[in-house]
């Protein structure tokens, strides 16, 4: 009934009033009464004036490039901002921006990605309206071999940050998602360019179901978002704001020993393979053990049945119980 009301008010260009509300939806006034207050509760300002009705003020979250500017003012990362009502994929703009030149803290934001990318060559479900599609530019002086540890860098940015914003315990699975009850609520994307031992540019994508009501078939069952974990609606520039917020020391951290030796203890905490089986999967076999966490340079540790410790260095990994693996 709630979206019902809201539809109805956004359609109308003034007040809609209570009894065309009750007889269109075929419920008591105090029932619309009452599904106003919620929505009130989830953030719509929704106006009501005597003899005339309910007139909509403000969604919940519209996502405007004035307020995505407001909230990560004075923040290097997040400025210059580039804002898209429609883009292919905010990586592929953020790249061609930083092959033009754009400085590190250069940010890419899209309501909606119409060519949305995961890795190797997967798709990133990206309708507009309730979900955070952006990405980042970053000009590290460090070797290409070591830029992968980026991308748990920024895993550790994005689940502190939707903590900070929704107190959801965000926990991470190596290397690029962020899961929330054993579904995944977040991926991200590192791309890079380089050319022998120095780095270009380092091209950080991220994607977060906010208020995401419901997924396409196919992913139904692993995705999730943070209203359906939590029930409430949030502001997503000030997610995005938080994210960027929580990046820049964890960044400047890492540079400071290009090692994760300083963020390891943290980074652990949030892992959910920590203590469990996992599975790592490689082209040519299949590797079971159980998860020790990482090291220093971001590899996963797993320890298999034999007891020996091997360091994964990248690839698919499922941990029991994520994702419907059991
Ligand atoms: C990722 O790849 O998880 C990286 C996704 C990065 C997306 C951001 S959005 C902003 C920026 N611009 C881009 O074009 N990309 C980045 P991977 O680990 O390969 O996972 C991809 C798989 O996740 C797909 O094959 C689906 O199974 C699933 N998936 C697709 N869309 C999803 C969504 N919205 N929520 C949850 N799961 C999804």
């Amino acid at each position: 009934m709630k979206a019902e009301i809201i539809r109805k008010l956004k359609e109308t260009d003034g007040y809609v009033s209570g009894q065309q509300l009750c007889e269109t939806l075929g419920v008591s006034r105090t029932a619309v009464w009452k599904a106003i207050r919620r929505l009130r509760d989830e953030g719509y300002q929704i106006e009501a004036v005597r003899n005339r009705g309910y007139r909509l003020l403000r969604t919940a979250d519209v996502l405007t490039e004035t307020e995505c500017r407001s909230d990560l003012a004075g923040r290097w990362l997040g400025n210059p901002f580039y804002f898209f009502d429609e883009t292919d994929s905010t990586n592929t703009q953020a790249k061609l921006l930083a092959e033009r030149g754009a400085p590190e803290g250069t940010l890419v934001l899209a309501e909606t990605q119409t060519a949305g990318k995961g890795r190797r060559g997967r798709s990133w479900v990206s309708p507009p309206g309730d979900g955070l599609w952006f990405s980042f530019v970053l000009r590290p002086s460090i070797r290409p071999s070591v830029t992968p540890m980026l991308t748990l860098v920024a895993a550790m940015a994005v689940a502190a940050g939707i903590e900070d914003v929704t107190g959801l315990p965000a926990r991470i699975k190596w290397p690029n998602d962020i899961v929330i009850s054993g579904k995944k609520a977040v991926g991200i994307l590192t791309e890079l360019s380089a050319e022998a031992l120095e780095t270009n540019y380092v091209i950080v994508g991220i994607g977060i179901n906010v208020n995401t009501t419901d997924f396409p078939e196919e992913i139904r069952k692993t995705a999730t978002s943070l209203y359906l974990e939590s029930g409430v609606y949030f502001n997503r520039s000030s997610i995005v704001a938080a994210v960027m917020k929580r990046m820049e020391p964890y960044y400047k951290t890492y540079l400071s020993t290009v090692s994760l030796a300083e963020l390891r203890d943290e980074y652990m905490k949030r892992l959910v393979s920590l203590d469990r089986d996992v599975v790592v999967l490689e082209p040519q076999r299949e590797r079971r053990g159980v998860c020790e966490g990482i090291d220093h340079n971001g590899c996963l540790l797993v320890r298999g049945e034999d007891g020996s410790v091997e360091r994964v260095m990248s690839g698919e990994v499922s941990v029991r119980g994520i994702y419907g693996y059991v």
